[in-house]
């Protein structure tokens, strides 16, 4: 992978490092660039796909910020409300992270906005510095949030905190992300990517089949109804009853051992 290529694709071990990365504009997105625009996606579907990847985590390059969101020097560009709808409607970046199925962490520093939040809304877990400033400013801009962050944050926080962020646009700080379930950890030491990796390292040693399932049910399942959810959870913890893995955590724990998971 090209170190100049705006979003890079890493892998350690069992863990993915998608990098957002060009620091001197806050890690912001061409939106218009179709190359930035297809290279995300395309990234988390690889990671996604490759059987040594358990978890993959996302991160900002530089020490400023996760991501300030869209270009907004692009913004000046006039553009229809059709060429819009079309340019959104060929790419994926909505969409594309409700079909990863591996744990996705956003590690956060410093500036986390508008299309950054919202990709870090897209994740499963969100852990931050505690210096991250975290908001959705597009109101500011005349636009609203427009990649998942309209329906995104509400399910995270609810609608009071989200209508809150929303309307006034204005950004939060660690400490109040965390008191809302923003997000879930603080790296108090500064060191994000430590947290998210010990995170990472957590998740990718437990069963991977479970984990995965565990994602499905928790996700599907909370805009299904509990009824389907429930039904969601039986069929995916049925699947799992005959798996190699569990007999193996019944034998370690029989052993006194730890367990050794291969995902089947
Ligand atoms: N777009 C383009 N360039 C940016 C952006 C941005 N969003 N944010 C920062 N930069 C650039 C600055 O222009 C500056 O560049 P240069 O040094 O060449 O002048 C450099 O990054 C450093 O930034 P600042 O000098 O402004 O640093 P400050 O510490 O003074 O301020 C802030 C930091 C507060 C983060 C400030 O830069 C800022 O307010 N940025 C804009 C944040 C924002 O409003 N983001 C929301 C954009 S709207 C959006 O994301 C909609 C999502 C659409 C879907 C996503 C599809 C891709």
């Amino acid at each position: 992978m090209s170190e100049c290529e705006v979003v890079q694709l890493a892998r350690e071990g069992e863990i993915a490092w998608i990098t957002l990365n060009r620091p001197n504009a806050l890690n912001a997105l061409n939106a218009l660039n179709a190359a930035v625009r297809a290279r995300l996606p395309a990234a988390l579907r690889e990671a996604d796909g490759d059987p040594e990847v358990r978890v993959i985590v996302l991160r900002g390059a530089g020490p400023r910020a996760f991501c300030a969101g869209a270009d907004i020097r692009e913004f000046s560009t006039p553009t229809t409300p059709i060429a819009h709808r079309g340019r959104r409607a060929n790419d994926d970046w909505t969409h594309v992270f409700e079909r990863i199925g591996k744990p996705l962490v956003a590690a956060i520093h410093g500036f986390c906005l508008g299309g950054g939040l919202e990709i870090a809304l897209a994740c499963d877990i969100r852990v931050a510095t505690s210096d991250a400033r975290l908001g959705l400013p597009e109101v500011s801009l005349g636009i609203i949030p427009g990649a998942g962050g309209t329906q995104r944050l509400s399910r995270v926080v609810g609608l009071g905190a989200a209508l809150d962020m929303i309307l006034t646009g204005e950004p939060i700080d660690a400490a109040t992300a965390m008191r809302i379930g923003l997000i879930s950890r603080i790296a108090e030491d500064g060191d994000v990517e430590a947290l998210a990796r010990r995170v990472a390292m957590t998740i990718a040693g437990r069963a991977p089949l479970a984990v995965v399932a565990a994602k499905e049910a928790v996700r599907k399942g909370a805009d299904a109804g509990l009824e389907a959810g429930l039904r969601l959870e039986l069929d995916l913890s049925s699947l799992l009853m005959d798996s190699e893995d569990r007999r193996e955590a019944a034998a370690a724990f029989r052993d006194k051992r730890r367990p050794v998971f291969k995902g089947r």
